[in-house]
């Protein structure tokens, strides 16, 4: 079996290699082998980034489709739901097919799908009821992605945790494919912008000499950094820096434990015209704080019933294991999320007492 295989394969192929260059870790031979054999006639193949997708989800799946475009095949995005208008100016976003919006559409693509590709998330449950209609096809699935704790579901993973994005690994995988002649603009393009927003600008600690190499590289193929950079951080609604207004005006201060929480009531939202994607960075401006080594963000959703979290951290205090614990989430180590069914009112004083619980050295 494939997946038992390649998992061993890979276990013994990063014990064995104590390689400078960590990026060859997660693909092996034999991986590249089996992948680049499917790639080798045309087909049908079906391109799914996570729900809520984000600049690295989006930016894979469309880099994927551009290059698998190129190959001769016949690629479709679907996303679950929509993105954020901020990714509306993405080469190919007019192609995407949203699930929610041509449930009719979507289910016939993965009809007739010989392969399907999954990228930035390692869990069907993170695409919704489109899980079970992947989970049900005898298509061939094949998993992108970086984050921990892979399930089971592709005949074929690309999984490495310790890469800052997708997007890199996607660049990656393209290297050791031996295709950096497929990196055209519009490639270059989607894959910066993932590896972009995916680590913060550039800033997080995932991020290597080897983010750097491949960024010079997608340069070199026609990325336009300073475009990339002014469509994803200057397209602002005047209604979204009200809504950020507030929201630091909302901040506590919870210094016996170096955080910091911003609150989000519906109300708010409401009376900033909120829309998707308004809130994207918040979180980051408590990190900004001399000394704050934790920053949350907590956002009342009425309609839905829950509160959604943000959670970011920097060096090793881990809030992904913090979400698991205590409002049904996770993450990566520095990024995390969560949700919580209680009121806004239950769900703060209930934040307070975990962090504290869980975070006091005392
Ligand atoms: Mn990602």
């Amino acid at each position: 079996m494939i997946i038992a295989q390649n998992m061993i394969e890979y276990q013994m192929y990063k014990k064995r290699r104590n390689v400078r260059n960590t990026y060859l870790c997660f693909m092996t031979e034999a991986q590249l082998y089996q992948l680049s054999q499917w790639l080798s006639e045309p087909s049908k193949m079906v391109i799914i980034p996570h729900k809520n997708p984000d600049g690295d989800a989006m930016g894979s799946t469309l880099a994927w489709q551009n290059v698998m475009h190129q190959l001769g095949h016949k690629a479709t995005v679907l996303a679950p739901n929509p993105y954020p208008t901020f990714l509306n100016w993405m080469p190919g976003h007019p192609e995407v097919v949203i699930y929610e919006k041509d449930e009719e559409r979507g289910n016939q693509l993965i009809a007739e799908a010989d392969f399907i590709f999954t990228l930035d998330f390692n869990t069907l449950k993170r695409i919704d009821i489109l899980g079970e209609r992947v989970a049900e096809s005898k298509a061939k699935k094949i998993m992108i992605d970086h984050h921990q704790e892979p399930d089971d579901y592709a005949d074929l993973m690309f999984s490495e945790p310790t890469i800052g994005s997708t997007c890199e690994l996607v660049y990656q995988i393209l290297q050791g494919l031996n295709k950096n002649n497929c990196i055209n603009k519009e490639v270059a393009t989607c894959i910066y912008t993932g590896i972009l927003t995916d680590t913060g600008s550039f800033r997080f600690p995932s991020v290597t000499a080897n983010t750097h190499k491949a960024v010079a590289n997608l340069i070199e193929c026609g990325a336009d950094h300073s475009y990339i950079h002014e469509q994803i951080k200057d397209t602002a609604r005047p209604d979204r820096l009200k809504l950020l207004g507030i929201a630091l005006q909302n901040m506590v201060f919870l210094n016996d434990i170096n955080a910091v929480y911003i609150k989000l009531s519906q109300d708010e939202l409401d009376a900033c015209h909120f829309q998707k994607g308004d809130a994207e960075g918040f979180v980051n401006y408590g990190l900004s704080v001399t000394g704050i080594q934790i920053a949350v963000l907590m956002i009342e959703y009425r309609h839905e019933g829950v509160v959604k979290f943000s959670f970011r951290s920097k060096g090793d205090v881990a809030v992904n294991t913090f979400a698991k614990t205590y409002f049904e989430g996770g993450g990566h180590i520095n990024a995390a999320g969560g949700i919580s069914k209680r009121s806004l009112a239950q769900t703060e004083a209930y934040f307070i007492e975990s962090i504290r619980a869980y975070f006091s050295t005392t």
